[in-house]
């Protein structure tokens, strides 16, 4: 695997550094922008809706799907036109996490590098907050502006799937079922791809689905983003065991601690770097047939693999 430092070099030969940061920025301003003001009542589940998702993500879905647009030939300039289906994502996926810690789920304090939402506002408007996040994210998907090929129809119907007992929450269940037992590689990779890589696969989608992308466009970033998932949720599973909280943001060592189903505790730390190694080539060569559209995420995948928070 590339060495650190040479990970941070190519990044900032490419500009990958302030490309991210300046998506960073398009999307905090638009999700600021797709909630109503905390001063709007009932104002204490307009508040904590805004704290949780206003809280300081990597916001990797949304620039994601902002990546594919561009990837498949949509301008920088353009790009209002992706943000409401990149605003979806990042709200579905932060009602997963305020769910995910409830005291019912993982019974977590530490979020985004703040007290979770039930710990501020208690159980009932946590639950609430994602409730109204995972809603909202419905509401924003209607305002997308489709393409010729793709319908509001289709989009529909692939966010809640993405978002339901099919995925999302299958790979939640799982995960909950899996606890304490001793699951087995393809266990632990099923829950991975329902949990965490069809989230990083519909964001992809949606962004080139608005941006009109060809099937074969399509095709290649579903592939992409199947492999960068799974990669990406293996990292995390590493950075569990190798980093501390104050770094993640979030509670570190936990998985151990509640016998999770991940990567490290099956096949060990070392070969699943190898494996997130080996995804991360899989996802790279998935986006041949997009030429030098593509080389932006391509730029994207290999610094997740590198990541260190
Ligand atoms: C409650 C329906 C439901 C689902 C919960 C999101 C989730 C599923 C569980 C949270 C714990 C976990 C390990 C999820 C896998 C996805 C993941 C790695 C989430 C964290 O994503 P990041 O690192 O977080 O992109 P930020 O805060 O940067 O957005």
């Amino acid at each position: 695997m590339k060495s650190q430092k040479a990970i941070r070099s190519l990044q900032r030969a490419g500009g990958l550094t302030s490309y991210l940061e300046e998506r960073r920025k398009l999307v905090e301003k638009a999700l600021a922008r797709s909630l109503p003001a905390a001063s709007v009542r009932p104002t204490t589940i307009h508040k904590a809706m805004r704290y949780s998702l206003l809280a300081s993500g990597k916001r990797l879905r949304p620039i994601l799907t902002l990546a594919a647009a561009e990837a498949v030939g949509v301008s920088a300039k353009d790009l209002t036109k992706i943000l409401p289906a990149a605003c979806a994502v990042e709200l579905i996926h932060t009602y997963s996490l305020i769910h995910d810690d409830l005291p019912c789920m993982d019974d977590d304090n530490l979020r985004r590098g703040r007290p979770t939402s039930h710990k501020v506002f208690g159980e009932g408007v946590a639950v609430l907050a994602g409730d109204a996040l995972l809603t909202r994210a419905f509401g924003l998907i209607a305002e997308i502006k489709p393409s010729r090929r793709y319908p509001l129809s289709m989009i529909l119907e692939e966010t809640a799937t993405a978002a339901g007992s099919l995925q999302l929450i299958a790979g939640q269940i799982a995960d909950l079922e899996a606890e304490g037992k001793k699951p087995t590689l393809s266990e632990v990779r099923f829950i991975h791809e329902r949990k965490t890589a069809a989230m990083i696969v519909l964001s992809l989608r949606l962004g080139a689905m608005t941006a009109n992308a060809t099937p074969r466009q399509l095709k290649a970033l579903t592939e992409f983003g199947g492999e960068l998932g799974l990669a990406f949720q293996i990292i995390d599973d590493i950075l569990d065991v190798t980093q501390s909280s104050e770094r993640l943001g979030k509670s570190a060592g936990k998985d151990l601690k509640a016998s999770k189903a991940t990567y490290p505790s099956v096949i060990g730390l070392e070969a699943s770097r190898k494996e997130a190694n080996r995804l991360t080539k899989k996802a790279h060569a998935a986006l041949g047939v997009l030429g030098s559209g593509s080389s932006r995420i391509a730029q994207i995948a290999g610094y997740l693999l590198g990541r260190e928070s």
